[in-house]
């Protein structure tokens, strides 16, 4: 009977590391080791046969490997089936994750941001100020004549029962306020949404953002202006730029000046968007009039300054070729995210 116990002793070894790679595995095994012609069958057949001293001790070992291979089977489904009701519920645990689509920053903000970083380098802070204003922080103070066409409804949005309260037409509100509340040197640029009352068009809305700049100390010179926009436009418009000023006119500046950068497209050779002429309109400028610097408290005496101001969509068009500046206010998406990648 030696045969018969070393036949249960390699079964039960079997059945202790018997390792299924699925269900289908354990269900074979079951039926090869507990099925009705399987093993333990052949083996409680061959048990009717031996002899009586030897039934106790066989006997028991039979039954040792009948328990064990049932446990065992009984313990591979269950942990086979804790698996699988994740994956019934169709959950795969090794697919990567969905992306989740984040926003872009709008381009006039962008610029903005741009233009703002730009002067901070040459040590500009940056101011904000209300939309909502009155006559003296926009008009007055900034010496524009009584009769001033800008002061007249067809140009600036006013509210109805007061006409002192209006929509600031351009951030130099929040310079005069700023002159108001600091001592020169001052260095500010000041960013913001500003509003005229003009018909919509690809290169003019009613609404608009731009950036005016203030530099107040003693000694300021013309020079100090010219230099500090050709830094600019190279910051914002490449290195090989070159800029001009043509004479002109501002309430605010004298003497005031256009400034123009060269085509960054062509470079200066001439092509559609600076219409031939190699060079693009970016900003206005000038040398602060005594009287606004005397209006807001700086003694005009002691103290010069400049300024300059620019519209941030204008800049934004010349800088990424957007043709319509109505595409700024339409909030398309396809359009909106062109201008930054976010990884
Ligand atoms: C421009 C052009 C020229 C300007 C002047 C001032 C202030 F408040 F200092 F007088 N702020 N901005 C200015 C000067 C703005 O925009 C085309």
């Amino acid at each position: 009977m030696t045969t018969m116990r070393s036949k249960i002793e390699e079964l039960l070894k079997k059945v202790e590391e018997f390792k299924p790679k699925d269900f289908t595995e354990i269900e074979d095994f079951r039926i090869k080791i507990l099925g009705k012609k399987g093993e333990l069958a052949s083996l409680f057949e061959e048990f009717k046969g031996v002899s009586a001293d030897m039934k106790k001790e066989l006997g028991q070992k039979i039954n040792l490997l009948k328990n064990t291979a049932i446990d065992k089977i009984n313990e591979l489904k269950n942990s086979l089936e804790s698996v699988e009701t994740v994956s019934s519920e169709n959950i795969d645990m090794t697919r990567p994750g969905s992306n989740e689509t984040i926003g872009t920053r709008h381009p006039i903000s962008l610029v903005k941001n741009e233009i703002t970083e730009i002067f901070s380098r040459l040590g500009f802070t940056t101011a904000e100020g209300p939309e909502i204003e009155d006559d003296w922080h926009v008009f007055s103070a900034l010496n524009f004549p009584p009769e001033h066409p800008a002061r007249d409804m067809q140009d600036t949005f006013f509210i109805e029962k007061n006409p002192d309260i209006l929509l600031r037409t351009h951030t130099s509100s929040i310079q005069v306020r700023t002159m108001q509340s600091q001592k020169p040197p001052i260095r500010v640029v000041c960013p913001g949404r500003v509003f005229r009352n003009e018909a919509i068009s690809y290169r003019a809305h009613c609404i608009f953002h731009q950036v005016e700049g203030l530099y107040i100390d003693e000694k300021v010179s013309f020079a100090d202006l010219k230099q500090t926009i050709l830094y600019f436009a190279k910051e914002m418009f490449g290195e090989a730029s070159r800029i001009r000023m043509r004479p002109s006119y501002f309430p605010f500046t004298e003497p005031s000046a256009e400034v123009d950068v060269s085509c960054n497209l062509c470079g200066g050779k001439g092509c559609n968007v600076c219409k031939h002429t190699g060079w693009l309109e970016i900003m206005g400028c000038g040398m602060v009039d005594p009287n606004v610097l005397d209006a807001c408290g700086i003694d005009s005496k002691k103290y010069s300054g400049f300024a300059f101001g620019m519209g941030v969509e204008r800049i934004s068009m010349l800088k990424y070729g957007v043709r319509d500046l109505r595409l700024y206010f339409e909030n398309d998406l396809r359009f909106l995210q062109q201008f930054e990648f976010i990884v």
